[in-house]
């Protein structure tokens, strides 16, 4: 029963388009009206209705931690009590960005801001100043954020929704962006053949979460890296998702590989809104006031956000966060539910990586592209999704977005979900 979300949904609808924020929320990838969301504890959310669900959204990908954890919410009570936003700088900013570029490996300095749209829009102005060029490489399926120069065959929502080439950016600024197939050397040697001295950057998600998650393989990253450097363009690596989610720090502690600039979000604002860009100190100098760049904002370094991602930080670098067991945790989930699929005789590709997977219903071997990722039937995922909700479990709806797990899904919290998944792949 759910006649309060619906309700709700319809007041939403009269006054915001579609009845949202952000488009994947209406639920249009899956079929049905969104489920409106009350409060949150640990592992579990609970809607209008009083509905409980185990929660494998996580936001998009912050609430590693889970929901309302007492030590975080204790540290934004605190700073609210101290006032909420001064547009001065504060200690917390200060301390936030040593914490950033003590854990990740190509910050040296770092500029906060207020979403990884913000971050990813720019890290790419940053790089063009940085190399007096304006063509940038991206992606196809890999999603940086609604700003005009990266709505260029995107993935998340516009994916989703099919618009992936959204309307209203200017042809001359979408032509300044190429978009190559994920994972394709040969492709990007093209393009930098043909392109060389006209690239500021190539930007990437090391690991792809935006097209339902699809690891970059180190090869890939690596023929990304010397290209840009032989080649005096910058590389980007956008962390949003991946940045605290692999290991504490970047997903380029793991694969072993430095871009020039990094963007973070998500995880670092512990479930506030937040985002940040950085990289070394001579790329960084360019940004305004010490350089030309200009980029700023009322809200920026905001002092809740960064008493929530301080904290965040804070715990999960303490011994009882281990990422190799919520890796080893997700690994045997996602084991097991590919066993139930098979049982079922259904077709799928479960693509794992640490505490992120998407589950892609196709008869496809593998998933290593958006051209691969398309493939998948987007109706069945839809009725999965609907099944699982039945049974009281909250994955993402829409095929292409990551599910995530988080430290606070217990062990019992887990048999309780694999007997939620058995159940609706029984029924579908
Ligand atoms: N762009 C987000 C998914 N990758 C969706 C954000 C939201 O709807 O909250």
């Amino acid at each position: 029963m759910r006649s309060n979300s619906e309700a709700l949904f319809a007041r939403g609808f009269a006054r915001m388009p579609g009845g949202v924020n952000s488009p994947v929320r209406a639920f249009r990838a899956v079929g049905g009206n969104p489920v409106f969301i009350a409060k949150g504890a640990g592992s579990r959310i609970y809607d209008v209705d009083g509905n409980s669900y185990l929660d494998f959204l996580s936001s998009w990908g912050p609430m590693i931690l889970g929901h309302a954890h007492p030590v975080v919410v204790a540290a934004l009570i605190a700073a609210a009590h101290e006032g909420t936003s001064f547009g001065a700088t504060t200690e917390r900013e200060v301390i936030m960005a040593e914490m950033l570029c003590e854990a990740v490996p190509s910050l040296e300095k770092v500029r906060l801001v207020n979403s990884g749209t913000e971050a990813v829009m720019s890290a790419v102005r940053l790089a063009r100043a940085f190399t007096n060029r304006d063509m940038i490489i991206k992606f196809d399926g890999c999603y940086h954020g609604h700003s005009d120069s990266l709505l260029v065959q995107a993935g998340s929502g516009v994916a989703t929704l099919g618009i992936p080439d959204s309307q209203g950016v200017p042809l001359a600024i979408a032509a300044q962006t190429r978009s190559l197939p994920y994972n394709d050397i040969p492709a990007l040697l093209s393009a930098f053949a043909k392109y060389d001295s006209r690239i500021a950057a190539v930007i990437v998600e090391p690991v792809a979460g935006n097209m339902g998650v699809v690891k970059g393989s180190r090869d890939f990253l690596a023929a990304a890296r010397e290209l840009t450097s032989t080649n005096g363009a910058l590389l980007i690596f956008d962390e949003v998702i991946t940045g605290f989610r692999f290991g504490y720090g970047g997903y380029q502690d793991i694969i072993g590989i430095t871009p020039d600039i990094t963007c973070l979000g998500k995880i670092i604002g512990g479930g506030l809104p937040v985002g940040a860009f950085g990289g070394k100190e001579e790329i960084m100098s360019l940004v305004a006031p010490l350089g030309g760049v200009y980029q700023a904002g009322t809200l920026a370094g905001n002092p809740l956000a960064m008493a929530a991602g301080i904290a965040t930080l804070e715990l999960l670098q303490e011994a009882s966060y281990q990422y190799e067991d919520l890796e080893r945790k997700t690994f045997g989930f996602c084991q097991e539910i590919q066993g139930f699929f098979a049982a079922k005789g259904i077709a799928v590709v479960i693509n794992q990586a640490g505490s992120a997977f998407t589950c892609f219903f196709t008869e496809g071997q593998s998933i290593s592209d958006f051209a691969t990722a398309k493939q998948a039937d987007t109706k069945a995922y839809g009725a999965f999704f609907h099944r699982l909700l039945a049974n009281g479990l909250y994955f993402p709806p829409a095929q292409f977005e990551a599910a995530f797990f988080s430290f606070a899904h217990s062990d019992a919290d887990i048999a309780l979900a694999l007997e939620g998944v058995k159940k609706a792949i029984q029924s579908l």
